[in-house]
């Protein structure tokens, strides 16, 4: 079928159709769910069975804008393809896919509708005991086995051939590391703190490390990435964590990944000064938030290693002394990604609900100083950072702790 943009009643017929999916004759309910920037979202349910499954169909441009922002439709097969390769990797922390369309650039698959996207979750100031524990593990395992040290070479580069994806890694490109340090059009802050993303504007230093950032992303082709894991990319239980969207998927370096999730819980860690309800609650919720990004890297870098020492294809990864040097500047990378994802957040296109949901400008904008310092604290303190504890301690000196 030559690609057209579905309807909630022809997304039903489509999944009638395959096999394997819904008894004949089922009673299939279908609602465009799709709140995110870019695609459509069916959510389809046999009304008297109970089972249900996603449809999420690739548009020719951006949704957030619309058609004046056209956008490939290969980003549904890039999509497809990691979360099939992430799934063999990890079947318990991705959704299932059910059946790939080419054509019609669109993907069926589990529906998770029992989970809370992690950032409504935070938000709402729950905690998942399991996060960290889950989280690390998806890292250590898709982003060791895709790599040099535990990929087979000519895997390796096959890999990085199909998941060169130029549109979305531009947007990247632009979005995170180019138009919130200058005057861009794409930007849109809180007029309240011009001055403050101003002096990030005329700051040279910082933003020269930002160039450093962005060369890496341009260049190293370390890993397939998930390519934009912000806590909208992640459905949470108390038990349960499950990562979709990988439609940003490519080859770069593995602390764009880890970083990207550091950053969101710092998100919500500034917003709590808007968000929760007294210091009290501020305080606990916010311990909660930096022991989680302790954790994280913690279950990252012990699963990371113990794969590095048994699973290694790469001789040299057992040169005395290359893992640690590897795993630092993992860390230091995932710091100075981190921040770049905080400032883009704050002062760019797409911000996150987090500091979005408070209502009082001021407030906000006192949550959103306070995301910006902390992002450029760790921009340019990365290269001290040898360990999480350092990300903690350059949290608490920027608020004052
Ligand atoms: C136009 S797309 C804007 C943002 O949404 C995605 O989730 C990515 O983070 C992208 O930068
Ligand atoms: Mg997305």
């Amino acid at each position: 079928m030559a690609y057209r943009a579905l309807t909630e009643q022809e997304a039903v017929e489509y999944v009638r159709n395959l096999p394997n999916l819904f008894a004949t004759g089922a009673t299939l309910a279908s609602h465009e769910i799709g709140d995110g920037n870019l695609n459509l979202v069916f959510h389809i349910r046999d009304e008297e069975g109970g089972k249900s499954v996603i449809v999420k169909q690739a548009l020719p441009y951006a949704r957030v804008v619309g058609e004046s922002w056209p956008l490939t439709l290969d980003r549904a097969r890039i999509e497809a393809e990691a979360l099939q390769i992430q799934y063999k990797l990890v079947p318990e922390l991705v959704p299932h896919v059910y059946h790939y369309d080419a054509e019609l650039a669109l993907t069926v698959m589990e529906d998770l509708s029992d989970h809370i996207i992690m950032r409504k979750g935070l938000i709402a100031k729950n905690r998942y005991p399991l996060f960290a524990k889950h989280i690390g593990r998806f890292l250590a395992h898709t982003l060791f086995y895709t790599s040099d040290i535990g990929a087979h070479p000519y895997e390796k580069k096959a890999l990085v051939g199909s998941f060169i994806n130029p549109e979305l890694c531009k947007i990247t490109e632009d979005l995170v590391f180019t138009d919130p340090y200058e005057d861009a059009s794409t930007n849109n802050f809180n007029p309240l703190i011009r001055p403050e993303v101003e002096d990030i504007w005329h700051n040279a230093p910082l933003k020269r490390e930002i160039a450093k950032l962005k060369y890496g992303f341009l260049t190293r082709a370390e890993a397939l990435l998930h390519g934009d894991l912000h806590t909208g990319s992640i459905f949470v239980t108390e038990t349960s964590t499950k990562v979709i969207d990988p439609e940003f998927a490519y080859y770069g370096p593995l602390g764009f990944d880890i970083g990207a999730v550091f950053a969101n819980l710092l998100l919500n860690y500034a917003a709590q000064h808007g968000l929760a309800k007294n210091d009290e609650e501020r305080e606990s919720y916010r311990a909660y938030l930096l022991e989680t990004v302790e954790d994280v890297w913690s279950e990252f870098v012990s699963q990371f290693v113990q794969l590095w020492h048994k699973q290694a294809k790469e001789r040299s990864a057992h040169v005395e002394g290359f893992w640690q040097d590897y795993v630092k500047n993992v860390l230091q990378d995932a710091v100075g990604y981190a921040g770049c994802k905080m400032l883009r957040r704050v002062i760019g296109l797409a911000g996150v609900a987090d500091l979005n949901t408070i209502e009082s400008d001021e407030v906000r904008a006192e949550a959103e100083r306070l995301a910006l310092a902390i992002g450029q604290a760790l921009i340019l303190e990365r290269t001290q950072v040898a360990e999480a504890t350092d990300i903690t301690a350059i949290v608490n000196k920027t608020v004052g702790l």
